[in-house]
């Protein structure tokens, strides 16, 4: 996998997800690697692996490795080996359940000891999740906000099940580790999450219209 191109060789970002179980971890990872929200919920068991290729200005071969560690490694005695050589940390919540924001603090604190050693430390960013909740939200935006200011971390609102702002979060996770500032345009590319379905219409139904090709049928998305 050392392919290169113009803008240089390949570079990958090791980023692993913690934080309660539940929070939806699993779910991020899925909706941001294979853009699919899987609704039964399945305990992942060890690590899961999930490798996304992208690009930024000035990186054309970039390649995120998201790291979806299980309830088990992350509470076991081996987390280090898992966090070790981390580029970035996402400190996922449900905003619907404040104690998984609550823990939010243990996870930190844990994770920084662990990972002390480490010649350069990761970044950590602050990822809010389940925002199609808004009804339910009990870990309102302030507290969030107050959060990562004291701990100087990066901020995200997420919906793993919609995919709002999933996306960017990694574009933005990555931007940040390149020490480059995503343009709003990019912003824009990546944040955008349009569905249309495109209606079949009968050719009685479109009498003024004799080109119109009666079966077309489809669904275009546009991420
Ligand atoms: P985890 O990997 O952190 O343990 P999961 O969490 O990704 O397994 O998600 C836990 C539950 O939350 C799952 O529900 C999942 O469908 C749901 N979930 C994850 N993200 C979102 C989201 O953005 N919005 C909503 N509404 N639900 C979400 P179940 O019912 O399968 O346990
Ligand atoms: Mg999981």
């Amino acid at each position: 996998m050392s392919e290169s191109d113009d803008e240089g060789v390949e570079k990958q970002f090791k980023i692993v997800l913690i934080g309660d179980t539940q929070s939806g971890k699993t779910s991020i990872c899925q909706r941001y690697a294979s853009n699919q929200f899987t609704k039964n919920y399945h305990p992942t068991t060890g690590v899961d692996f999930y490798l996304k290729r992208t690009t930024l200005p000035g990186s054309k071969n970039l390649v995120l490795k998201l790291w979806d560690l299980s309830g088990q490694v992350l509470t076991g005695r081996m987390l280090d080996k898992y966090v070790f050589g981390a580029h970035a940390i996402m400190l996922v919540y449900d905003v619907t359940n404040s104690q998984s924001f609550d823990n939010l603090q243990d996870w930190l604190e844990q994770t920084r000891k662990l990972l002390l050693q480490q010649e350069k430390p990761p970044s950590y960013a602050l990822v809010a999740n389940k925002i199609d909740l808004e009804h339910l939200r009990t870990i309102k935006s302030d507290r969030h906000h107050k959060f990562a200011q004291e701990h100087g971390l990066l901020t995200y609102a997420v919906s793993a099940k919609t995919g709002e702002g999933v996306s960017l979060c990694m574009q933005k996770i990555a931007a940040d580790l390149l020490g480059i500032r995503l343009t709003k345009q990019e912003q824009e590319q990546h944040g955008a999450v349009m569905k249309a379905e495109i209606v079949k219409y009968s050719q009685d139904a479109l009498p003024r219209n004799p080109q119109a090709n009666a079966n077309t049928s489809g669904v275009c998305s546009v991420m």
